[in-house]
């Protein structure tokens, strides 16, 4: 399986500022996990494309896989280093269907209503896994089942669990946070946690 480290475990700041390591993935969500049957699952990539499409849980298990060891750092301030994810990257999806070059950044749509919007340029960078498994076992519910995006370069709330679409957006917009007084974008290292 082809493995992939963050480049930002091997920064020279590795800890963001205002952040403290912890050893705990710490769970944090809007709702209780959505109930999921993987049978009736389906991933919709819609938006700036030539032509939507809609894979299967079947579909997703056809990519090819990797391995991310990535810290996750979330704007409540807690840091988990190198967290291993399993599943296929963002990059994956170039080939399966058409972006349009009007396509500016994507919106993340979630089993439980949860949105939120990255930059096509964080969100097409090698790191970006949409993971299936967490530390060599099936992703738990109250991590994202079946499906999370990871975007280790920002702020957790950007990698988005139960994920059921995504959407190419012609302008940036802001998601469920974005709305509520985060940032737009979310970069720890600056420390972009609110919009004011
Ligand atoms: N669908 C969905 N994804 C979400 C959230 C949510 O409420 N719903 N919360 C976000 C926030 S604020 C954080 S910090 C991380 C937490 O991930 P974890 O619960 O696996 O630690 O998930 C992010 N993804
Ligand atoms: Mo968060």
């Amino acid at each position: 399986m082809k493995k992939i480290v963050s480049p930002i475990n091997s920064r020279p700041d590795r800890l963001p500022p205002g952040q403290h390591w912890t050893n705990k993935l710490h769970v944090l969500g809007i709702s209780d996990p959505p109930d999921t049957d993987l049978s009736h699952y389906r991933l919709r990539i819609f938006g700036e494309v030539e032509e939507e499409i809609v894979l299967t849980w079947e579909d997703i298990l056809d990519l090819e896989k990797v391995n991310l060891i990535a810290d996750f750092h979330c704007v409540t301030r807690w840091s988990c280093p190198d967290v291993s994810w399993t599943g296929f990257q963002s990059l994956e999806i170039k080939k399966l269907v058409k972006i349009k070059d009007t396509a500016k950044a994507v919106m993340i749509h979630s089993l439980d209503g949860y949105t939120t919007n990255i930059p096509l340029e964080y969100f097409f960078d090698e790191d970006v896994i949409f993971a299936y498994r967490l530390f060599d076992k099936p992703l738990p519910a109250d991590h994202g089942f079946p499906l999370r995006l990871v975007v280790p370069k920002l702020y957790a709330w950007k990698s988005a669990k139960h994920v059921s679409g995504i959407e190419f957006l012609s302008e940036n917009r802001p998601g469920f946070w974005e709305q509520r007084g985060y940032h737009i974008l979310g970069d720890p290292w600056k420390e972009q946690r609110y919009s004011v």
